[in-house]
């Protein structure tokens, strides 16, 4: 190399740091992460509460490593699973160097939305806003929405997107890269998710479940893969369960001649075999344990940690 060359390190240090993307249930958390990231880490539905536990996703923006936290959604919690939920959501905006809070701009300023820019403010960590689903309303409406939650925590930055149409994340993920501490990369360059890949199909398998069952099945399904297994002509045998709360949500979810369940597994086994690039063999059981919510050992089993 030349002396006058200049090594890609000089152009400006390096940069990292965790980026929590906070809000209420339904603001389009996970649509944000999966958006920023350019690929499906975190699964969305048209649900609130889709988003049960802390995802980590990794985005490279030139030397700046951007760790995103998709949480759950912050609302006031219940059962002993909204419980761990809710604390995962806050637990990832306490650790991260940033907070972002997203709001459903549609939505506006809710009860909600102000607890939680409150109770962000009250925290004290840097925290930046994203009115997001611009493209569901008109544009004189952002600006009063961004004024009355500036006046409540003024943010460092404001930005209006959308995340489905992928309007206005540019200048997000620039302004994030900007604002990360100087410091080593803390993840390898391609290690996209934290996610392993049991949790992905079991997760996968959960985003159908709420989009293909209303009312209470949605809320009250678990999903965990009992196992995992390769074959030898490449493709893979995965057995999940679907855990319900009630014979009815258990009627439900199998449908007439169990056409709703063989819905459920193929739409899965579909998007399993895209994001993994291989054929599958999706396995979908449906049992009934009443309580799986309130129970210890089914939510640490989604990576919660359950204090309560
Ligand atoms: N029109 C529009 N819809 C959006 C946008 N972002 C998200 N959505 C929709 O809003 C719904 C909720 O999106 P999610 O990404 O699951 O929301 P979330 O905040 O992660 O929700 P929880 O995990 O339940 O807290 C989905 O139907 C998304 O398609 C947007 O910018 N515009
Ligand atoms: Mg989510």
């Amino acid at each position: 190399m030349s002396e006058t060359e200049t090594p890609i390190e000089a152009e400006g240090p390096r940069r990292c740091g965790l980026v929590a993307i906070v809000g209420a249930p339904n603001a389009g958390k996970s649509t944000l992460v999966n958006a920023l990231t350019g690929t499906k880490v975190s699964i969305v539905s048209p649900k609130p509460q889709t988003t049960r536990f802390r995802i980590r996703a990794v985005v490279m923006q030139g030397l700046a490593q951007i760790i995103l936290v998709d949480t759950p959604g912050i609302f006031a919690p219940r059962r002993r699973l909204d419980r761990a939920m809710v604390a995962a959501a806050w637990g990832g905006a306490q650790d991260a160097d940033l907070a972002v809070l997203i709001v459903d701009a549609r939505a506006g300023l809710t009860d909600e939305v102000r607890q939680i820019t409150e109770k962000l403010k009250k925290g004290g960590r840097r925290a930046m806003l994203l009115l997001n689903k611009a493209d569901l309303v008109d544009p004189t409406r952002l600006l009063p929405l961004s004024r009355d939650l500036n006046e409540i925590l003024p943010f460092a930055e404001t930005f209006m997107v959308s995340a489905l149409k992928g309007r206005g994340l540019d200048k997000v993920l620039a302004v994030l890269a900007q604002n990360l501490p100087e410091g080593p990369w803390l993840f390898p360059e391609d290690d996209l998710s934290d996610l392993p890949q049991r949790m992905l199909a079991a997760e996968i398998v959960r985003e159908q479940v709420l989009r293909q069952t209303h009312e209470e099945v949605p809320h009250h399904a678990t999903v965990e893969t009992e196992s995992w297994a390769e074959r030898k002509d490449g493709s893979a045998r995965i057995d999940v369960t679907i855990y319900v709360t009630r014979s009815t949500q258990k009627a439900i979810l199998i449908g007439d001649g169990g056409a709703k369940i063989k819905s459920i597994g193929q739409t899965a086994r579909r998007e399993l075999e895209a994001l993994l690039e291989r054929r599958i063999h999706l396995f979908v059981n449906v049992k009934e344990r009443a309580g799986w919510d309130e129970e210890r050992g089914r939510i640490r089993a989604l990576g919660l940690d359950d204090a309560g």
